[in-house]
Order: structure tokens, then C-alpha cells, then sequence
């Protein structure tokens, strides 16, 4: 992309991927689009989830439901017909599967999942309207050869990617396997939700075929997240099958690759209000396939 092309992107206050100089801004949207009055979190809740941007399900399924979700697991990755399939993305090296997308779609029980009102009441109640799923996915996260996910914002990525206009989206991922502090599991940067952190370098073509194994595109400065840990720090997320957590889509969030015997395996969905439907990319040179960022906007639930 050539610098006059930077004058003919579309407006935005959340400038990235860019040549130099990549800002840190406030964020301009809420957090919180509901009120208490319209579904399951309390204030308290609803607070603790504006000012860190998580908020711990606890345990939100039990554990009939995580064996089933797990049988759907295998019934994807031993699916021959998924073999060659771009949904299926695999470690850089080992080659064992990193992460399933689409699987809201490819497999009845994580449709229902997606649709589950013990999620969904709570995502409409935070986005404070219809919702539909911008991507699902299951990270595999293998023993022994799990790799990490560097720190990153996802909202940086569907902003510039995927057209995602405002920060108006989140995840809700369960736990399908325990999440120990020592086998790769997510870990955020409580309240870094509130600062959008713009990152170095023009989005190449193609880039997700890169970015899905290994981010080199959208990443944050070390001074950048410096600076969040030093206000926020780091929090952890464990808990056993079943558990989930839900975070917003600006909240700063990474982990760890897994050397331990024990799989990491988690269920994303990802949530998009249907009032913040996808429009062009904001910085890259074109759309990401719809596997990975979702262009029919049906509300969910
Ligand atoms: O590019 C994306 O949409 C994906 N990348 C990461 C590291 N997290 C969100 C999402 O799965
Ligand atoms: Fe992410």
C-alpha cells in the first residue's frame, strides 16, 4: 500500500498498520451497552466488566455438555472432508491442528452452543442489541506442541481486516478441557480495553493465511504493552471444563504456548451487535474470507 493510499482509507479514529509512528488512542465507544435491567449480570457485574473488560462465567456448561462438544471437536478433526479445508488451521512445524473456524456451522452442537440463552441473553445484554456471530472457532492448543497467540487486540484485526466499525463486539470462550496456569490458557490486560494501541506495518494480501499461525501484522509495541501492564497488570484465566469467559473485543489478550501433557482446548464465539455490521476493511488491501469474518448479519438466539 502506497503512502497516498493511507490518504484514501476510510475515516477512523482508530488509526493502525500503518508505516511509522503507530498511535495510542482513548477509546471512544462504551463498553457497556445495556443495563442491568435488561438481563442476567447485575450492576456489580456489569461494572466489573466495564472497568477490567472480562467477566468469569464460572461454570457455564456442564460436564454431558462438555463430552458432547468434545465428540464435536473429534468429529471435525477426523473429518476427511476437512482435510484440505482452509478452516482447518494448522501449527507451524508439528502440523497437528491449531484451531477449527467456522464451527458454529460445520457441527450441530456448536451451533447450539452459539445460540445457548445462557450466553447469548448476557452478550445482548452488554452489546445492548440483536447479535449475530462474526467468527467461531475451537483452538486445539495440542499437548506439547501448542504454540502461542501473541498479545494482540482482536478488535485492531476486524477493524483493519475485517471492517468492523466500532468497538460494539465480543468473545465468549468455554473451557472444553481443564485450563491450568501452565498450559497455555488465556491471559488479558485488565482495563487495556480502554486504550485502542495501533500497530507498525501496512497489512500485506492474504495476510490471515500468515496471522492464523503466527501474528506478524497487528502487533502491539513492547512499549505499548508495557505501559497496560504496568496500569492493569496481567490476570489469568483458569477454570476447569465447562468454565467460561467472557472479554471484550478491544481487551488486550494473549498465551502462552503449551509444553505441558495437558491439551488447552476452548470454544470461541465471537459476537458482533447487528448494529455494527461488517463494512469495507479500514487497513488492508481487501476482505478476509467469511469463514473468518462473517458478512450475513442473522441474529443469533
Ligand atoms: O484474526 C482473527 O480474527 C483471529 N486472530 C486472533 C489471534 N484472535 C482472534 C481471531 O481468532
Ligand atoms: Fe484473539
Amino acid at each position: 500500500m502506497t503512502a497516498t493510499s493511507l490518504e484514501s482509507r476510510p475515516r477512523t479514529p482508530y488509526v493502525s498498520r500503518v508505516p511509522s509512528d503507530p498511535p495510542t488512542v482513548p477509546r471512544v465507544d462504551p463498553v457497556v451497552y445495556g443495563t442491568a435491567a435488561d438481563g442476567p449480570l447485575t450492576a456489580e457485574q456489569l461494572e466489573g466488566y466495564e472497568t477490567r473488560g472480562f467477566h468469569e462465567f464460572g461454570q457455564l456448561v456442564g460436564p454431558d455438555e462438555v463430552v458432547a462438544l468434545e465428540q464435536a471437536v473429534g468429529r471435525l478433526v477426523e473429518d476427511p472432508a476437512l482435510d484440505d479445508d482452509e478452516r482447518v488451521i494448522r501449527e507451524k512445524g508439528s502440523g497437528e491442528v491449531r484451531s477449527v473456524f467456522e464451527v458454529h456451522t460445520l457441527d450441530p452442537a456448536f451451533a447450539a452452543l452459539a445460540a445457548d440463552p445462557r450466553i447469548v441473553d448476557t452478550v445482548r445484554q452488554i452489546l445492548g442489541s440483536d447479535v449475530y456471530i462474526h467468527q467461531s472457532r475451537v483452538n486445539l492448543k495440542p499437548g506439547f506442541k501448542g504454540k502461542d497467540f501473541y498479545w494482540h487486540s482482536d478488535f485492531e484485526t476486524w477493524h483493519t481486516e475485517d471492517g468492523m466499525p466500532r468497538m460494539r463486539a465480543l468473545s465468549v470462550s468455554v473451557s472444553l478441557t481443564e485450563n491450568f496456569p501452565w498450559n497455555g490458557s488465556l491471559m488479558v490486560m485488565p482495563g487495556s480495553h480502554k486504550q485502542f494501541v495501533g500497530c507498525l506495518g501496512e497489512t500485506p494480501e492474504s495476510h490471515y493465511r500468515e496471522s492464523l499461525r503466527s501474528q506478524e501484522y497487528g502487533v502491539p509495541s513492547h512499549e505499548a504493552l508495557t505501559r497496560l501492564v504496568a496500569e492493569g497488570g496481567i490476570h489469568m484465566i483458569t477454570g476447569g471444563p465447562g468454565s467460561a469467559v467472557m472479554f471484550d473485543c478491544n481487551e488486550m489478550h494473549g498465551s502462552n504456548g503449551n509444553i505441558t501433557p495437558f491439551a488447552r482446548r476452548n470454544v470461541f464465539l465471537v459476537y458482533n451487535s447487528v448494529e455494527n455490521a461488517l463494512v469495507e476493511p479500514f487497513a488492508a488491501p481487501g476482505r478476509r474470507p467469511e469463514f473468518i469474518a462473517a458478512r450475513t448479519f442473522t441474529p443469533v438466539g
